[in-house]
């Protein structure tokens, strides 16, 4: 059974995670599946702690694709420390850690019926009980790489540069540079992080240059979107990476007078949905009203994504029901006509 003791201090959450994971020889360390720099920045962040704590030898291993030319180019910066998981890797035996998500979500690679030994993830607590070892939940963070930076300085562990970066970059990009959905342990963490990271680096990171597809996609989201009285509702079509449906969505929420934007996309097999609101609240309640038993869905209050897969369904009668059931959660009155936003 999950421990449900209230850990209060770093130093004590710091006890529980290496009690958990103490008589290991090997913990395998699973990021959410299509891993975004706040997973990767935590695995790498978990696995250096374990190492200098405990002597632990790990693995990070995930589920889907690296898509994002900046998350391609973070990962080589730090020399690879990923790789795809195989059916060998998700032993019984094995401890597993999970960071940046948490058993039953549909977005990792864990079974939900499994024992995970380590839980660290900064989104909304699942009301199904799950099983592990330690679990460090913190709904009301803003990314899992200021948790992880708590435990590095609660072990007294100085990051190297690149794992500073990584850190700093998951937090960047997770609260849109503190901009959205923090807490003072990620506004303390940034700024712990930024007299320590690789500027150039970052910079090379941020700047990565971008596949051609991207601005085909980029061009299909802007032609097919439609705005609703400060809902922007858009489809990107084939998408060439499963993020791709979230950064999209993020850059039309900055459309003058947007409130909410859904952005839609297709990646092998499943439609993608990304969901972002400028209001305080309501992004996980509208993905999950939306997705339903049809797929998987989860996230923040102002960020949320989904997936449904089409298994053969007929995908413009699912994009009409979905924009229908969207705008009625939103209460866009019946009949109103969305405006092209180009
Ligand atoms: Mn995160």
């Amino acid at each position: 059974m999950a421990s449900r003791k209230h850990i209060s201090t770093p130093p004590e959450r710091l006890e529980g995670l290496l009690k958990a994971v103490g008589q290991a020889s090997f913990v395998l360390i699973l990021p959410h599946n299509d891993p975004d720099p706040d997973a990767i920045a935590s695995a790498a962040a978990l696995q250096y702690l374990l190492a200098e704590c405990l002597k632990i030898d790990s693995q990070i291993a995930y589920k889907g694709i690296i898509g994002r030319a900046e998350n391609k180019a973070l990962v080589r910066y730090l020399g690879n420390p990923l790789r795809l998981l195989t059916d060998l890797d998700l032993n019984p035996s094995r401890p597993v850690a999970l960071v940046d998500t948490q058993p039953g979500t549909g977005n990792n690679a864990l079974s939900a019926a499994a024992t995970a030994a380590v839980v660290i993830d900064h989104h909304p607590r699942r009301e199904a009980p799950f099983a592990a070892a330690f679990v460090d939940v913190r709904s009301e963070v803003g990314s899992t790489s200021s948790m992880l930076t708590e435990y590095l300085q609660a072990a007294g562990i100085e990051p190297s540069p690149a794992l500073a970066t990584a850190l700093f970059y998951g937090i960047k990009t997770d609260t849109m540079g503190l901009g959205r959905g923090i807490s003072p342990l990620d506004v303390s963490a940034y700024f712990y992080l930024q007299t320590r990271i690789d500027v150039e680096a970052l910079v090379q990171i941020e700047r990565a240059q971008l596949p051609a597809d991207y601005f085909k996609s980029f061009d299909a989201a802007l032609r097919a979107a439609r705005v609703y009285d400060g809902v922007v509702i858009s489809y990107v079509g084939p998408m060439a990476y499963p993020d791709l449906a979230a950064e999209l969505a993020d850059l039309l929420l900055r459309l003058k007078g947007a409130r909410w934007v859904v952005c839609m996309g297709v990646h092998k097999g499943n439609l993608i949905l990304a969901v972002r609101t400028r209001k305080q609240r309501g992004a996980g309640q509208l993905v999950r009203e939306i997705v339903g038993s049809k797929g998987s869905a989860g996230g923040h209050t102002n960020m949320a994504g989904g997936y449904i897969p089409l298994l053969g369904q007929d995908l413009e009668e699912l994009l009409l029901s979905l924009r229908q059931q969207a705008l009625q959660f939103l209460e866009i009155p019946p009949g109103t006509v969305g405006k092209p936003l180009i």
